[in-house]
């Protein structure tokens, strides 16, 4: 081998060497196994589809969440139900999906609670900010009775619902600056969920918050027309507001589920059998993609101070701050949300 070709050889296994490298800091973290399915196949008649919508990209931890489901559903009915999936708000955002269940032209989507306020207004205990101060007081009551009661109300006006999943913690995330304290927000434009508490938590905090559904976000950001958002972290690294995005706050201060909800049209062409298994199938969905997303953060986090943004945690006396700022909200909601669920939740965090 002459020495040129030598050097083309060693600079060519660099360039391979250096794409790796580039690669590897693009990838996404690494997830926890998809498990193994547990049960026997279920017996029942007839053959079914399901359209399963989420407003989440495929690289999130909720699309993970739907491939397990996926593989319960398909391997239990010895795939005389077959699930499709459909990430990144393909077939509409949490609201549209929720109004083609309704209509009977999806199947199944799993929105965040808080756009869903103002038909089913119990859910707005998910939107007050800190009230649920760790993930396992979350678990408590997601899995608990009152978790049970919202399912039951949610399954009424064409929708049946059969489990929890989760979003997570919401983090603030902007573009002019960092934020450590409440008069940081002063005038900042932020976008938030179509809820109406979460515009009060905002306004109250000093911000000038903005509505918009979350399938229009990215470009908002992109243009300008809102500085920032908030998101739980998986949330805001799988749809790569980092791009957009320079500062970050760890400020925890929303938590929100996802509720895994199925069309009342098509729930009612189900035999029982296969109703009883997709109940399943979201319980354990949601029991792991829980999992995914919690497990993950710290990663995340690195991976986002790593691609360049400033990532900014809190200390307990500046996350007081926030909250002081922010408790005006449940003299004006408590009310309506009903004060005993409200302590019902505080009763489970002693
Ligand atoms: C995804 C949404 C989203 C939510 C939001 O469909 O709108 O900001 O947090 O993740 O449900």
């Amino acid at each position: 081998m002459t020495t040129t070709t030598m050097t083309r050889v060693t600079s060519m296994i660099g360039a391979a060497l250096l794409g790796l490298t580039a690669l590897q800091a693009n990838a996404a973290p690494e997830m926890p196994p998809i498990p193994d399915v547990q049960g026997d196949v279920v017996q029942a008649d007839g053959d079914f589809k399901i359209k399963f919508s989420i407003g989440t990209t495929q690289s999130g931890a909720q699309y993970r969440g739907l491939e397990y489901f996926e593989k319960i559903v398909e391997q239990r009915s010895d795939g005389h139900i077959q699930v499709e999936l459909f990430p990144g708000a393909q077939l509409g955002d949490d609201l549209q999906a929720v109004s083609a269940l309704q209509s009977g032209t999806l199947e199944m989507t799993a929105p965040s609670t808080s756009p869903l306020v103002s038909m089913f207004p119990k859910f707005a205990l998910f939107d007050l900010p800190f009230l649920f101060p760790t993930p396992d007081v979350a678990d408590q009551v997601l899995d608990g009775d009152i978790g049970q009661q919202m399912l039951d109300e949610a399954s009424t006006n064409g929708l049946v619902a059969i489990g929890w999943a989760e979003n997570g913690y919401r983090q603030l995330t902007n573009s002019r600056q960092e934020v450590t304290a409440p008069e940081d927000l002063e005038g900042l434009k932020v976008r938030t969920m179509q809820n109406p508490i979460h515009l009060d938590i905002w306004r109250t905090l000093g911000a000038n918050p903005t509505p918009m559904s979350f399938a229009e976000l990215f470009t908002a950001l992109e243009q300008g027309v809102v500085d920032g958002q908030e998101n739980p972290w998986i949330t805001i690294q799988s749809s790569r507001f980092n791009e957009v995005q320079d500062y970050a706050t760890e400020t925890n201060h929303v938590y929100t589920p996802f509720i895994t909800l199925v069309s009342e049209r098509f729930w009612s062409r189900l035999p029982a059998e296969y109703q009883q298994l997709l109940r399943d199938a979201a319980q354990q969905m949601g029991e792991y993609e829980r999992h995914v997303g919690r497990s993950m953060n710290d990663q995340i986090k690195q991976d986002l101070a790593d691609s360049g943004m400033q990532i900014t945690e809190l200390t307990p006396e500046q996350v007081k701050a926030f909250q002081d700022k922010v408790a005006p909200v449940y003299d004006n909601w408590r009310d309506q949300i009903g004060g005993e669920l409200i302590d019902q939740v505080r009763a489970a965090s002693q």
